[in-house]
């Protein structure tokens, strides 16, 4: 039994792409694995047991008669791979619209570029529900998925949703982008949220995963703890994981290309001539996309020539653009701006016996990929915006004499980890010119000592290290070791604590009010009790033998208004006044003389930190920062906090850290006092206490221990049980009623 759960565990590998390709001529197929970084760093995970991948094969539905398609579905599964059918409209909506004409420019901080079309998102949305309906075919419980990229950013979601107990990881391979940019996607909420459905969520570097948390704490408004996220009953790890290559691979290729003679391609003669001539070599390789800085890689190029002349007729820039989305608009143009600079620098530059730029627009086969790394003397990576950027990595992995350097934008992720590359702005042409004219007069030494230290990383983390890091880690996000456990207040303990209430005889609910009967409001004094609310707690009291009780921080006129005409026991201001048989009374016997020096230091809070204000109360004075930005509430938190510290010890007053609330009260009050002695009041057998915030831990602490404390959230508690929300409060409350 136990060995057969074993081997079911699997993990299933989501991307847009599988990692193979479909070719077919004629009425003959062939499928050839691909054989890409990520199918490479994944090829374990992949392999292992019973894994498989999901994705699109490249094919649309219905270009394929029948006999050939299910030819096709039946190897493509012998690969191990599963594929999502998508129609041609799924294509141009999804992928080569809302993935690539809304997410890829605005998540590469290319606005101009942006196009939100709702129709498009539709598709997205949909199609992504055909991956998760696909994936969810082949889950079984147990199994971990991991989930590739924008693409398919709402995956996690739609799979957490029908298998909450499914571990899932997603991972980024773009930039993702600081919340200015962010905010300005119309359905921002439900992308992250789609996001949130994953238990780990990795990017390239700790920039995007800031950026990202910065996003989910403004724009959902969700307390981030470090690196962790609470989320309903889910604590959600952020982390970052800089993608390796397969060092070996490059590596060894590159010693076999120095060493054996072979049949020599076009190319490689060319870069033979090349070498005869004594020029020095500027590789540059990248998909022809905007975001790579093609046409600016030109222009500073020209830049160079114009400010260092000596170097004309000495160096070369070799440029290969890989052709890519050229279906979109916008890669038309950037194909064409780049073709007529290459014309007309080289136009303005060329000699009989020189030409500056060698361009080629096609994608090569990777033996002349290698030839081109290991004949250059320089690689010249200049994106405006990059994910990680491999190619920069593959470079320095084929530089087995140790020769070489790298120049690379800061804006690429892999800049990061690549100290010892020459790291330029590339929107400055000096930063080009200057670095150019570094790596041309650099000494071998100097070369050999910043390569060694590079490729010691890359071969240590590599793309294989790479995939097992991020799977450690999501396997230690499913059960957190140092987080609490939650205790949700199950359907059967429910059952238990109703029978329990119409069995015994003197009932006390101990109720508070806000975050527990009803929700928060941005303004306190909107959060009045609805007549559903009444009618509730109107028949609980009515009830034979029990006893309704709100007790909260509220100040005693705002509940005089809202139950003076009910029957229920009211204690405010955290257990100062208690209304009883109509009556107030002193619980305790108060000074607030203090408020008069605290007051003006809580208005200097209030002046300098927008969407915050003060409450007033008879006995208590209450900061307010429910709508305040959240990085800002948080650093003038600790702030107020120092500075009140030092005021309130010799004042007998204390500091009440609340629910986006700092609250200063005198220190012997407290809704644990307040609970005390209303527990003498009576021999109570049934005592049900239910509130949502710290204050309300004194409560919980007071009542005795057969009785049923319960914390609506899922944050750390002394409470028995938690329960979600003042719905689900309600929704049991009502159940007290029913027989
Ligand atoms: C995205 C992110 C992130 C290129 N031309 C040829 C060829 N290549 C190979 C390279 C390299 C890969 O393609 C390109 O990878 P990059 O990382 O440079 O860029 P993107 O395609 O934009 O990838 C990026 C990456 O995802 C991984 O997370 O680094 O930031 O944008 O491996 O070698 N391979 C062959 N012929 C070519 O002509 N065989």
């Amino acid at each position: 039994m136990f060995k057969q759960i074993a081997f079911m565990n699997k993990t299933i590998i989501v991307s847009n792409r599988l990692p193979l390709q479909v070719s077919i001529q004629e009425d003959s197929l062939e499928i050839s694995p691909s054989v890409g970084g990520l199918a490479t760093g994944m090829k374990s995970v992949h392999t292992e047991g019973n894994g498989i991948w999901v994705g699109w094969s490249g094919i649309p539905e219905g270009a394929l008669h029948a006999e050939l398609s299910e030819k096709a579905n039946q190897r493509i599964r012998e690969e191990k791979c599963v594929s999502v059918p998508l129609t041609n409209d799924d294509i141009e909506e999804y992928y080569e619209g809302f993935s690539n004409r809304a997410l890829w420019p605005l998540f590469h901080y290319f606005m101009e570029y942006t196009e939100f079309e709702k129709q498009e998102w539709e598709a997205y949305r949909r199609v992504n529900e055909k991956f998760a309906k696909v994936v969810l075919e082949h889950l079984e419980d147990g199994d971990t998925v991991w989930v590739h990229d924008y693409q398919l950013l709402l995956l996690p979601q739609l799979i957490k949703q029908e298998k909450p107990n499914t571990t899932i990881g997603f991972f980024l391979h773009i930039p993702f982008p600081s919340y200015e940019i962010f905010r300005t996607f119309p359905w921002r909420k439900e992308m992250l949220k789609g996001m949130l459905g994953a238990d780990l969520l990795g990017f390239h570097t700790y920039d995007y995963e800031r950026h990202f948390l910065s996003s989910v704490k403004r724009i959902l408004r969700l307390d981030v703890n470090f690196n962790n996220i609470s989320y309903h009953d889910r604590i959600i790890k952020v982390d970052s994981f800089p993608m390796g290559i397969d060092y070996d691979k490059f590596y060894r290729a590159a010693v076999e290309h120095n060493s054996k003679p072979k049949e020599k391609s076009e190319l490689q003669k060319r870069l033979e001539e090349h070498t005869l001539e004594d020029k020095k070599l500027i590789l540059s390789i990248d998909r022809m996309d905007y975001t790579k800085g093609i046409p600016n890689r030109i222009k500073a190029f020209e830049y160079f020539l114009d400010t260092f002349p000596e170097y004309k007729e000495k160096v070369r820039l070799v440029m290969l653009a890989v052709p890519s989305r050229s279906n979109v608009p916008q890669y038309q143009k950037l194909k064409r701006e780049t073709d007529e600079l290459v014309g007309r620098i080289n136009g303005k530059f060329a000699t009989v016996s020189w030409t500056p730029i060698w361009y080629f627009y096609r994608s090569l086969p990777f033996d002349d990929l290698i030839d081109l790394y290991i004949s250059s003397d320089i690689a010249l990576i200049t994106p405006i915006r990059d994910g990680m950027n491999l190619v920069a990595k593959e470079y320095v992995a084929t530089r087995t004499k140790g020769n070489g350097v790298l120049i690379l934008s800061e804006m690429a992720g892999a800049s990061q980890e690549m100290n010892e590359a020459l790291l330029i702005n590339p929107n400055s042409f000096e930063d080009f010119a200057n670095s150019l004219k570094r790596a041309l007069t650099m000494p071998l030494k100097e070369q050999q000592k910043r390569m060694k230290f590079l490729q010691k990383r890359l071969k240590r983390y590599n793309v294989e290290k790479w995939a097992k890091e991020f799977l450690k880690s999501l396997e230690e996000a499913k059960q957190p070791k140092n987080a609490f456990v939650v205790k949700k207040l199950t359907s059967a303990y429910e059952k238990e604590i109703v029978g329990q209430f119409h069995q015994k005889k003197k009932r006390l609910l101990l109720l508070d009010y806000d975050g527990t009967l009803v929700g928060f409001k941005a303004n306190p004094q909107d959060a009045e009790p609805d007549q559903e609310l009444f009618d509730l707690l109107d028949r609980l009291q009515s009830q034979e033998n029990t006893r309704v009780v709100l007790i909260s921080g509220r100040d005693k006129e705002t509940f005089q208004r809202w139950f003076g005409d009910k029957e229920y026991t009211l204690v405010t201001d955290h257990g100062v006044w208690l209304y009883q048989d109509r009556n107030w009374t002193a619980l305790e016997r108060l000074k607030n003389d203090w408020m008069e020096s605290i007051r003006p230091i809580l208005e200097t809070f209030v002046d300098r930190t927008p969407g915050t204000f003060i409450e007033s109360k008879n006995y208590s004075l209450a900061w307010h920062y429910r709508t305040a930005d959240p990085e800002l509430a948080k650093s003038r938190t600790i702030e107020l906090n120092t500075v009140l510290t030092s005021m309130v010890a010799n004042n007998g007053l204390s500091i009440l850290k609340g629910n986006k609330v700092i609250e200063i009260k005198s220190s012997n009050v407290s809704k644990g006092r307040a609970t005390n002695q209303l527990l003498v009041q009576d021999d109570y057998d049934f005592i049900t206490v239910i509130g949502d915030d710290w204050t309300d831990e004194y409560m919980f602490e007071e009542v005795p221990n057969w009785a049923t404390s319960i914390k609506v959230g899922f944050t750390k508690t002394k409470a028995k049980y938690q329960i979600e929300s003042p719905e689900k409060v309600r929704q049991l409350l009502q159940k007290f009623l029913e027989n």
